[in-house]
């Protein structure tokens, strides 16, 4: 099986899937795409993904679109150490799950790493290059044109970190719940790998207190911390923060 990964070191929906193909020791070629270059909206790139975005599969020539489908279909095709419960039950929880994820905190912490990160390069932009390049994406045109080269308001700052404490409050019930230490309990699942990256990303903007009043995610997070698959997938380069050096002063409150 040879697969090839098309995708970025900082982006989260990437994570996700160097995540189990390093979990099923799964050799993969990484193509990694400039997305403020705009890699990703290139035809060649478009005609392999059409939504402009990354990741994207190539699994012997079968192209395979889509973060939270991607690693369903890993598990598929690799089922040995399986991150899908045996259950018809559990597995549907475990979907219902991976799509509150991408709804709740994947969606929303895009608005603080939009405003903390790349807001000063989109500032350094024209506005004609800026609103040429949030025209030219498919999935994201209306949202960077909300977002604009002033960067979304206090309002929506308040209301997308709303939606992510909301979402570690429902980890934290999902993890009593099951018993943890895992979302779904003893075992680790595909939802979590979903929502490992958007923590991840919240650290890494200074911005993991918002969980600490809450034992079972904090827990949950050393665990997911200390997997053997977590520091292959977070090689150098794959943390904002070591690109963008100013976040760094921000989390240590400089
Ligand atoms: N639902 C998609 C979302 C993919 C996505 O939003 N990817 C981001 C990086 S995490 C991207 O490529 N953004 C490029 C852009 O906004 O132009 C998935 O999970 O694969």
């Amino acid at each position: 099986m040879a697969f090839t990964l098309y995708n970025a070191p900082q982006s989260t929906c990437s994570q996700r899937v160097r995540f189990v193909l390093n979990s099923k020791k799964l050799p993969f070629t990484e193509v990694k795409l400039n997305l403020l270059a705009g890699d990703q909206l290139k035809p060649d790139y478009l005609k392999l993904n059409p939504n402009g975005v990354v990741p994207t599969l190539d699994h012997d020539g079968a192209i395979v679109i889509d973060s939270t489908v991607i690693t369903e279909y890993l598990d598929e095709v690799a089922p040995a150490d399986s991150f899908t419960p045996e259950s018809p039950v559990a597995r549907a929880r475990m979907r219902a799950l991976m799509h509150f994820i991408d709804e709740m905190p994947a969606a929303s912490v895009r608005v603080p790493t939009f405003n903390l990160a790349f807001l000063p390069s989109f500032q350094a932009m024209s506005r004609e290059a800026f609103v040429a390049m949030a025209e030219s994406k498919p999935m994201r045109k209306e949202f960077m044109l909300a977002m604009g080269q002033n960067g979304f308001s206090q309002t929506e700052m308040d209301a997308a970190l709303a939606r992510l404490r909301r979402s570690y409050q429902r980890m934290e019930t999902e993890i009593a719940g099951s018993g943890g230490p895992w979302l779904l309990g003893q075992s680790i699942t595909l939802a979590d790998v979903a929502a490992m990256p958007a923590l991840v990303r919240m650290a890494d903007l200074g911005m993991q207190a918002q969980w600490q009043d809450l034992p079972g995610v904090t827990r949950w997070f050393d665990n997911i911390r200390a997997h053997p698959s977590f520091t292959p997938t977070y090689y150098p380069g794959s943390l904002l923060s070591e690109k963008f050096p100013h976040l760094k002063e921000r989390a240590a409150g400089r």
